[in-house]
């Protein structure tokens, strides 16, 4: 009876195998070998069922029947292996043929942002300046009426103050700056009575009317120099030196006697226009020359105002608007496409 039981058991484990490997060579993922491990390796599964039978096994049989069935254990977990090992490459190679990417597609154009042309100006005139010793000064953007105009020798009642009018806040006397000269009087009150050599750029406000050369919100860069000796042609070797750099040396430019009240004597410089060769157009209001800048030498009343004595020191000031430069040097000939927010004027410069 037990030798019967012996040949069945062996028999059983022998087609368990045979069942099990043609089982496994049908499973074709990682969740049908876990599947098949239950089912023929595991805690319930098929061989722990015949095993079970082992305790009705005489004790000369039960170690033979064990032994045959830790062989088909082994040799099973063995081909369980190789099939995972079989599977999780052939999933890998999947998933690497449907991800791959195609290098050879052409890439998507990404928009890359670009300094507006009045910023590449203001970078250059820093550059050319700090080059001629100049440092950069800030000065406030909204200013008193005594900064503004009265230290700049246009007291109360002056008819310059016409050309300079602004924009006013709810406080009295407190108004948005028209040019960037007040900010000569704070850094002489800064620096007084040391020489000074810097520039003051930033935005100004102007209640004027808006044309293809005007704006009520533009830029400035003012310049001051203050020391002993300094003459007006340290102001022209200056300017002139500037002109050549920003627009290339060669470029007609000219000097044209004006009037400042804070500057005497003071004069305007002009570039010939760029658009139109000279020729006349709407940007230079058909007189072939671009005004770009004010100067002349600092009025004495200014220059005791900043705390130097005018019969020791003398000095020179100037103040350019750097959105006309930017005009003249990109050949754009209507300053309202600086605010307009039209990214073609961008990609234009670019
Ligand atoms: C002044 O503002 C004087 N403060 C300049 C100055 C400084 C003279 C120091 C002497 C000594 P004016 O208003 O001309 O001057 O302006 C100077 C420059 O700013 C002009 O030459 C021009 O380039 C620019 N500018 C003036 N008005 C406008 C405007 N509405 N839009 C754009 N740029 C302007």
């Amino acid at each position: 009876m037990g030798n019967v039981l012996k040949q069945d058991l062996l028999q059983q484990l022998e087609q368990l195998q045979q069942e099990a490997e043609v089982a496994l060579a049908q499973a074709n993922s990682s969740e049908a070998t876990q599947a098949w491990h239950g089912e023929y390796l595991g805690r319930k599964g098929r061989l722990t069922g015949i095993l079970r039978n082992l305790g009705s096994l005489s004790a000369e049989e039960r170690p033979l029947v064990g032994k045959a069935a830790n062989e088909v254990k082994m040799t099973l977990e063995n081909v369980l292996q190789e099939r995972q090992a079989a599977i999780a490459k052939a999933e890998m190679e999947g998933a690497r043929s449907r991800e791959r990417i195609d290098v050879t597609l052409p890439g998507r154009p990404q928009t890359l942002g670009r300094l507006h042309p009045t910023s590449i100006t203001l970078r250059e005139i820093y550059a050319i300046f700090a080059a001629m010793g100049f440092q950069v000064y800030d000065s406030p953007e909204v200013e008193t009426d005594e900064y503004n105009f009265q230290l700049l020798n246009m007291p109360q009642g002056h008819p310059a103050r016409d050309m300079w009018d602004t924009f006013y806040t709810t406080t009295p006397d407190l108004l948005l700056r028209t040019h960037t000269s007040p900010g000569q009087i704070h850094a002489m009150r800064e620096y007084a009575p040391e020489p000074i050599r810097v520039i003051l750029p930033g935005k100004v406000y102007r209640y004027e009317q808006v044309t293809a050369r005007s704006e009520s919100m533009f830029y400035q860069v003012e310049g001051l120099a203050v020391g002993k000796h300094i003459t007006f042609c340290d102001l022209k070797g200056v300017l002139t030196n500037f002109a050549n750099q920003i627009y290339g040396e060669g470029r007609p430019m000219r000097f044209r006697k004006s009037y400042f009240p804070f500057t005497e004597p003071s004069v305007e410089m002009d570039i010939e226009c760029v658009i139109c060769g000279g020729k006349g157009c709407g940007l230079c209001k058909y007189a072939g020359w671009l005004e770009i800048l004010g100067a002349g030498m600092v009025h004495p009343i200014v220059l005791q105002y900043g705390g130097y004595d005018p019969s020791e020191f003398s000095g020179f000031a100037f103040g350019m608007g750097p959105d006309r430069i930017a005009l003249q040097k990109y050949g754009i000939d209507d300053i309202r496409y600086f605010f307009a927010n039209d990214v073609r004027l961008l990609e234009r410069i670019g």
